[in-house]
């Protein structure tokens, strides 16, 4: 039985994603157009996942499977398409079949910590309103850092987001204070509160990897000493209707940091959803 909240949040979702599917599905309905599938559609379907933004290393790996399932038989258009779905769906759930965890949330009576990663303008700390919102829903003790101190407006920001979802948010009033010492704070909080879900949000700031590197790192030797027994996941937010730079973006810090998986925002303003495909081909992240 599905609860009706959630089926507003799927049809939200499927919404959300209508640009990707209808571009997707509209293109391909006309290229494998009455026949069987031949070459120059092959080559069609090709150039629209580039177009799609699933990057050529995922592109390469559907169209070798298409091309060897065409050696071996016939692909009237519906078993074209269907065949296709199989070989996307494939890639975006081999993450699952590598042990990472299919739905994805904290663990009840322990500390969570996630960490919220990303470029400034991906969407970390709406994302971190998200969470919180649905985190407050199902009963979980949650608690926000305000880690993004790079900006003055990102703590006021958070600070909304805590007003609007309920949730405290641990900030430092200071100007330019260090991330680590807002992360200590909140986790002697969340310690004397028995928080199960602390959020962290981060300035994630992209200058170059090695400072990306050392504040990361630095927030997390704070995690690791002030509270090793949390539950650590690392989140990457990242804007999908930037194609190959957010694949750049990825790389650099799945570098940086030991991610759990990334979270794709924005997928409702752009047809380019194949983002996903891409980043989940190249870092095997869910
Ligand atoms: N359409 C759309 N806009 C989003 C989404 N997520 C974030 N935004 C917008 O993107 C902008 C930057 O978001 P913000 O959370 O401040 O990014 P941050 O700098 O990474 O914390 C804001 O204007 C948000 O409203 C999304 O999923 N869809
Ligand atoms: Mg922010």
């Amino acid at each position: 039985e599905v609860a009706l909240e959630e089926i507003t949040w799927l049809q939200k979702l499927w919404k959300a994603l209508g640009r990707t599917r209808r571009s997707l599905l509209n293109q391909l309905k006309a290229i494998v157009g009455q026949g069987p599938l031949n070459q120059q559609a092959v080559d069609e379907i090709e150039s629209m996942l580039l177009q799609a933004d699933v990057g050529v290393e995922a592109t390469d790996r559907v169209i070798e499977a298409l091309q060897s399932k065409l050696r071996q038989e016939a692909l009237p258009p519906e078993q074209a398409i269907a065949y296709l779905k199989q070989i996307l769906r494939e890639i975006l759930e081999e993450p699952f079949s590598q042990g990472y965890p299919i739905t994805f949330a904290p663990e009840k009576d322990t500390l969570n910590i996630w960490l919220v990663t990303g470029v400034n303008g991906a969407g970390k700390t709406t994302t971190i309103g998200k969470i919180a919102h649905l985190a407050q829903k199902s009963d979980y003790r949650c608690l926000i850092a305000a880690g993004d101190t790079f900006r003055a407006a990102a703590v006021d920001q958070v600070k909304v987001w805590g007003d609007r979802t309920g949730v405290e948010v641990v900030a430092n009033p200071g100007k330019n204070t260090d991330p680590a010492a807002v992360v200590y704070d909140a986790i002697e909080a969340a310690r004397s509160r028995n928080t199960e879900l602390l959020i962290i949000d981060t300035a994630g700031r992209l200058q170059n990897k090695k400072n990306l590197m050392e504040e990361l790192n630095k927030i997390r030797r704070v995690i690791d000493k002030r509270a090793p027994e949390a539950k650590i996941e690392s989140l990457l937010v990242l804007d999908s209707t930037l194609g190959q730079n957010g694949l750049r973006q990825a790389e650099v810090f799945s570098e940086a940091a030991q991610l759990s998986g990334v979270v794709l925002t924005k997928l409702d303003g752009t047809a380019k959803g194949g983002v996903a495909l891409a980043i989940v081909q190249k870092l095997g992240l869910p």
